[in-house]
């Protein structure tokens, strides 16, 4: 495979380009049971495509399934400062699905080129469930948090495939699991992951209303975020696979440590232009502008301290209902954390002016509590 190694992928595999064995009937039980909440573009018809590399690639008879390592340590902003969030690992340096995309592109090309046979790349959101995929191309196992597990390189590998008609020689799936290790499932916040393991509750899960999630956060979910701010990465962070290796592709690495923890006050300040000036190119752009502050309120309510009260007052003002609604909150609860008198007014004065039934709603809640 030395096109593929010559664009640097050295977690690679091979699956042959056939529909793996219940996963079609695991994505339809999960939209069932409504665990793929909103994300409507997972509907029955992309699952069916999904599910069988024949409807991507016509004639596929391989799956080239490739990994990249997103591993970087976090760097730490100094004791004192203003509050912060987080950002998962993978969304911390630039896109990673350009960065990838832009390879596996090239090897297709490749192989259209130099063998005459077809060939197709896609990364993450084309119609391919790639986890099982990988998992037959033995690049690792299915673990209880769904995560692909690479041996040495755990869950932090993020995931590509190239379909070809090139008949290629397919690897074999490692005989490994999880044993007893119930690590993630415990370490999930929100109790997203099944008691059991192996399905995620994308309705309680950090990852999805931090990034998917156009509307409002439930407000029981909001106080188990911590400081997320986009996507989550406590049941990688869990996980005892992989778990002292720091690898990482040098483009997803944080450049500072705002890149990594951005303080919470800038992201509310943030309007259209400058969230598109600071997160052109990154994953982030994928919660848009109105998300991502929402997501600030939300981490600000959990973490954030008097000093933050000033910002969430102007944020009381934003054009989005919803970033209006979630400032409400997370002014109730810093104030209720540090018994500053001047919040309740705050509150009262929004109040008297808002308008939208939903954030008035919200100001009630955060006023009278519980
Ligand atoms: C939708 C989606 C999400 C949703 C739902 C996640 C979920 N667990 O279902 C949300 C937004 C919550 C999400 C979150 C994250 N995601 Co995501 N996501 C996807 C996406 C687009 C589709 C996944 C999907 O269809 N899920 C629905 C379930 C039903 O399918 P599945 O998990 O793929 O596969 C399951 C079944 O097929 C079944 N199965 C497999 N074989 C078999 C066999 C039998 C017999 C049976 C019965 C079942 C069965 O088990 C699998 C595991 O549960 C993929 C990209 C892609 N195109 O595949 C990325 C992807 C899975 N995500 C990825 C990442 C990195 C994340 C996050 C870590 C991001 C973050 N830090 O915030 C979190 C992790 C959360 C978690 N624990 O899964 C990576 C995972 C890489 C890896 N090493 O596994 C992917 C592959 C993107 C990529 N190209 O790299 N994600
Ligand atoms: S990403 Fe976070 S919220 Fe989602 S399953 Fe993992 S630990 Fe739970
Ligand atoms: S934390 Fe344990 S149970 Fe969860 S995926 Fe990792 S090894 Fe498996």
């Amino acid at each position: 495979m030395e096109i593929v190694e010559s664009e640097g992928l050295r977690l690679i595999g091979i699956a042959p380009a056939r529909p793996v064995a219940g996963v079609r009937e695991a994505g339809l039980a999960a939209l069932k049971e409504g665990r793929l909440a909103g994300m409507a573009w997972m509907n029955e018809a992309w699952i069916e495509r999904a599910a069988d590399a024949q409807a991507f690639l016509p004639g596929a008879r391989s799956l080239i399934v490739a990994g990249l390592p997103c591993h970087s340590p976090d760097p730490e902003p100094g004791p004192a400062g203003p509050t912060r969030g987080r950002v998962a690992r993978y969304a911390r340096g630039r896109d990673y699905h350009r960065v990838f995309e832009k390879r596996l592109r090239r090897i297709a090309r490749t192989i259209r080129e130099e063998f005459g046979e077809a060939a197709r790349a896609t990364v993450d959101y084309g119609p391919l469930l790639e986890r099982p995929l990988a998992a037959a191309a033995g690049l690792g196992w299915i673990g209880k948090s769904t995560m692909l597990l690479v041996p040495g390189a755990g869950p932090w590998v993020l995931l590509g495939v190239v379909a070809t008609t090139l008949d290629l020689e397919p690897g074999t799936p490692l005989r490994k699991t999880c044993g007893t290790c119930t690590r993630c499932i415990t370490a999930c916040p929100t109790g997203a992951i099944a008691p059991d393991g192996h399905t995620v509750d994308a309705r309680l899960c950090i990852s999805y209303h931090t990034i998917e999630n156009r509307g409002a956060v439930p407000r029981e979910l909001r106080a188990k975020f911590k400081d997320w701010v986009f996507g989550c990465d406590d049941c990688l962070d869990s996980c005892p696979v992989g778990a002292n290796r720091w690898e990482t592709y040098t483009e997803f690495a944080p450049a500072t440590v705002d890149d990594a923890r951005p303080v919470l006050r800038d992201l509310l300040a943030l309007d259209e232009q400058g969230f598109a000036e600071r997160y052109r190119g990154r994953a982030i752009m994928r919660a848009k502008r109105d998300g991502l502050v929402r997501n600030a309120c939300i981490a600000l309510g959990n973490v954030g301290t008097a000093e933050d009260l000033p910002g969430l007052a102007g944020a009381l003002a934003d054009a989005s209902a919803l970033v209006r609604g979630h400032a409400a909150w997370a002014v109730g609860r810093i104030g209720g954390r540090v018994g500053a008198a001047a919040w309740k007014r705050t509150l009262e004065a929004r109040l008297a002016v808002e308008q939208d039934p939903w954030v008035r709603e919200e100001l009630r809640f955060a006023l009278e509590g519980e």
